[in-house]
């Protein structure tokens, strides 16, 4: 009797595939591309109702929770190409620049393709999270007591003398993949939404995004495009101002960049789609990042929270009254887990008093004495 070799995988035949294998058609990959994937996109589109009725009696607002990707954020999806293709070309490693979430995804890609990583990251302005993601992958984390404009010009002139991919979003795979977003988006409400809001950083998410919503009307898809909507924090605003920030500034440390890659992408965007990009205060990201958490349940880290701080400032100037009549569809994207800065989230509210193990000091402590 022939015994038959099981297979090791169990059957998935219905599971998501994540997004090369679900939008394999749009994706620059061919029949043996090597796909490194954790599965990611499929993230889940979240009604919110106090968003919704802040903005007015007809508006639907989404949040798009990309924390809930297998790093904790949208760069997954621009990583699981870019690894792939890497890996495709043969590459025994990787390397990038980042504020945090890109070295995140950058080393756990590179250690599931069985490549090494290497990240710079701007020393002291990383969040504990990222940078524990970033080390217990094993990259070789370097942390550099410059900004994340400097770490990203070493970056490029580190590849250009090493046989090293470069993986921050210059590298078109990376955009090609986190464009897959806006495929999600469309596929779950069937339609474009009116309004994207999302936070701009290095600019390649907004620029994807775009590209991906552009696609998807070319096919047919969908038959209009939303109006893109970026916000940058107030002291790292480049794109606002029309001028490099030397020293940006902001609590947000994922969107701290003084000199955005994707500049023209972001200026495109907003163009061609009559939107804008605009600044927010700290003080108004944490007031979103608050919101979400305490109203909707869901925990964002400080720049996802640009997205909706955005809105409610667009919201107070009276943006959508004074437009349209019918119903109006927002989605903010919300690009990382809170769980990435826990030390935020600890510093804004303040911290309980360890309690003796006594039932009136505790009914007391809580509110039940
Ligand atoms: C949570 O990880 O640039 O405008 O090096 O981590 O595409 O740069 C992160 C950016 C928004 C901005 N939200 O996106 C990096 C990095 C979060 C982010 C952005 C980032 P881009």
């Amino acid at each position: 009797m022939t015994l038959r070799r099981r297979s090791r995988r169990v059957s998935q035949s219905n599971a998501w595939p994540g997004v090369i294998e679900a939008y394999r058609s749009y994706l620059p990959v061919s029949a043996t591309t090597p796909i490194i994937s954790l599965l990611e996109g499929n993230t889940p589109l979240i009604y919110s109702r106090q968003l919704s009725q802040a903005i007015g009696p007809r508006a639907q607002v989404y949040l798009k929770y990309e924390g809930m990707n297998p790093t904790g954020s949208f760069k997954d999806r621009g990583m699981t190409l870019a690894i792939s293709k890497a890996v495709e070309a043969k590459s025994v490693a990787v390397l990038c620049a980042s504020t945090g979430n890109t070295s995140a995804a950058a080393s756990a890609y590179a250690a599931r393709a069985g490549l090494r990583s290497i990240v710079l990251i701007p020393s002291g302005n990383i969040a504990l999270g990222k940078l524990s993601q970033a080390l217990i992958h094993g990259a070789k984390v370097a942390p550099v007591e410059a900004n994340f404009d400097a770490c990203l010009a070493l970056a490029k002139s580190l590849v250009n003398n090493h046989p090293i991919t470069l993986v921050n979003s210059i590298n078109p795979y990376r955009i090609e993949g986190q464009k897959t977003c806006a495929f999600e988006i469309c596929d779950a409400l069937g339609q474009a939404p009116d309004y994207h809001f999302t936070p701009v950083g290095n600019a390649g998410n907004i620029t994807a995004q775009w590209k991906g919503y552009k696609e998807y009307r070319q096919h047919r898809k969908i038959d209009r495009l939303p109006v893109m909507l970026g916000f940058q924090a107030e002291g790292a605003a480049p794109i606002v101002h029309g001028a490099v920030v030397k020293n940006p500034k902001t609590i947000a440390t994922a969107i701290r960049i003084g000199n955005p890659a994707s500049w023209q992408g972001a200026l495109t965007a907003t163009q061609e789609s009559e939107g804008a990009i605009q600044a927010v205060s700290d003080a108004q990201i944490l007031e979103a990042y608050r919101l979400l958490a305490n109203h909707d349940g869901v925990f964002a880290e400080p720049a996802s929270a640009a997205s909706v701080a955005g809105l409610l400032q667009l919201a107070r100037t009276g943006y959508f009254t004074s437009r349209k009549k019918r119903q109006t569809t927002v989605v903010c994207i919300l690009t990382g887990h809170g769980l990435k800065d826990p030390g935020c989230a600890i510093d804004s509210i303040t911290m309980p008093k360890p309690l003796p193990p006594s039932l009136s000091a505790v009914s007391k402590a809580v509110g039940l004495g």
